[in-house]
């Protein structure tokens, strides 16, 4: 893009603008051209490119781009209930609806803005979500893009009610791979992990390496950071570090799933995995006043930047 860091105005580099079916939708930049797409309907992340325009999380074909529902694909935010083992509709109803961009946010550390794109959105609960979940909130969603194209998300979330709320949370990311078979996600080794298709019973991760033969979908517990998605066929590695966020949910749909999923093809499964920065064994409970705050930071990296003994410590955010 011809711009240098030193010239490159971070403020003026997102944009306000619409997708297709006339949703406002936000645009960042960064000096390299790596690009984040940030819709105010769910607050979701749409789209996320690298400095050579490859997009590095998935979209499903068959993608409904209509609210009130969440599109299939980018990062649906999961608030104020991950699941649907609450009284919500499944998985909360944040990412079904329309945030505004917050103009003048409270102030985050320097290292959360500083040579980064970023926008700042926020979320008050309506009337309407009051009569099913009768807690006033205010959730602020900063999205930043930095020098290096790594997309950040923070969330704050605070409790502006009278009485204490109960909530769990995950950045539903839909990542793109090449083929399912081709990749292993690697930093779940020796975790325990809630198993969805089991009840949600408990077992203890077994393997070096978390590979892709069936349906998985799991919640790993107390994660250390970081958690790598190794992608032999496309050569390169989504390096997740996350913080207030200690629960890592794994999900491909694999093929008879896909099949019951209106808005996702029969054979999109192998082109797709979720693995989502999360809050769910022990949800947040918020006493008036109080604020509480998930940040998720992925980066790629090209797979030679790791040996095959993956050194992620020295992938630097
Ligand atoms: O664990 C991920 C999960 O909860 C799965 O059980 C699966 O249903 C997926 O999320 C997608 O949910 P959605 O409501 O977006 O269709």
């Amino acid at each position: 893009m011809g711009h240098s860091a030193a010239v490159w105005d971070y403020r003026a580099a997102h944009e306000l603008t619409t997708d297709w079916n006339g949703n406002p939708l936000v645009v960042l930049r960064n000096p390299q051209g790596a690009s984040a797409r940030i819709s105010l309907h769910g607050g979701q992340v749409m789209s996320w490119k690298n400095q050579h325009g490859e997009e590095l999380l998935f979209t499903s074909s068959k993608a409904i781009f209509k609210p009130p529902k969440a599109m299939r694909g980018g990062i649906p935010i999961c608030f104020p209930q991950f699941g649907n083992c609450g009284l919500l509709e499944q998985h909360g109803f944040a990412r079904n609806k329309v945030w505004t961009i917050d103009e003048i946010p409270p102030p985050l550390p320097p290292n959360d803005s500083n040579g980064k794109s970023f926008v700042d959105l926020i979320l008050k609960p309506s009337s309407e979500e009051l009569k099913f979940w009768p807690h006033s909130f205010e959730y602020r969603l900063r999205a930043s893009l930095g020098s290096n194209g790594q997309l950040s998300l923070i969330s704050r979330i605070r409790n502006v009610n009278g009485k204490p709320f109960t909530f769990s949370f995950a950045y539903h990311t839909y990542m793109s791979v090449s083929d399912i078979s081709e990749v292993r996600v690697e930093g779940l080794e020796t975790l325990d992990y809630l198993d969805n298709l089991f009840q949600r019973e408990r077992y203890t991760e077994q393997g070096d390496a978390l590979t892709f033969e069936s349906e998985v979908d799991r919640v790993y517990l107390s994660c250390p950071n970081p958690v790598a998605v190794i992608d032999h066929g496309k050569k390169r590695t989504f390096v997740i570090r996350k913080d207030g966020l200690p629960d890592v949910v794994v999900w491909n749909p694999w093929d008879k799933k896909s099949k019951a999923i209106v808005d996702l093809g029969d054979e999109e499964y192998k082109h797709m995995l979720c693995v989502d920065g999360a809050v769910v064994e022990n949800p947040i409970t918020l006493k008036p006043g109080e604020e509480w705050m998930g940040r998720l930071e992925i980066l790629v990296v090209a797979s030679s930047f790791c040996s095959d003994h993956l050194d992620l410590q020295k992938v630097r955010f």
